[in-house]
């Protein structure tokens, strides 16, 4: 069971949120087998999201995608499993929605990169610095994925 405990953060943005895609969003990832290690639903400061977006600070579109994240509330969430963070981005689909195949996220419920819906980590180092931003250590859980026998070998 070597990599299973790889973590990605994955966000349902303002939109995804009030477009009540939680519910959906969540499902996919604990039927394709990943282990929910936190949750939360956040009404992000600038200051973090700055943080969080920080590598984009100078697009054009990033004052634009700062007052599309603050919104309202997001449902921040990490998941834990083998690939996690590749297989979400596959699972999410495209930055910009009509590039994202039917049967992803982004090309299943969206139509414009402005309104995309989710966020997933694209790195482990991403990844890391992420879960570190939105989650304290005490909120990471460890428990046992009793049907882990199941969805690994
Ligand atoms: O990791 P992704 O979300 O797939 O993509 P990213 O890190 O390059 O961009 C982060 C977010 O920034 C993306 O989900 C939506 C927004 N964004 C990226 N490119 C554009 C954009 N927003 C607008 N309006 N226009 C863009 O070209």
């Amino acid at each position: 069971w070597t990599g299973v405990n790889e973590r990605t953060l994955v966000a349902v943005k303002p939109d995804g949120v009030q477009r009540r895609l939680v519910g959906e969003i969540m499902r996919r990832f604990e039927n394709r087998g990943f282990k929910l290690v936190a949750l939360k639903l956040v009404q992000a400061s600038e200051d973090l999201l700055r943080k969080h977006y920080w590598d984009l600070r100078s697009k054009p579109f990033f004052r634009g995608l700062m007052s599309y994240m603050s919104e309202g509330p997001m449902v921040v969430m990490v998941w834990e499993g083998l690939d996690v963070i590749k297989t979400a981005r596959n699972m999410l689909g495209e930055n910009n929605p009509a590039d994202s195949l039917p049967g992803t996220i982004r090309g299943d419920f969206c139509v414009e990169v402005g309104r995309n819906v989710i966020h997933g980590s694209d790195s482990v180092e991403s990844a890391e610095k992420e879960i570190s931003l939105w989650f304290g250590q005490n909120e990471l859980h460890c428990w046992v994925h009793n049907s882990r026998p199941w969805i690994y070998n």
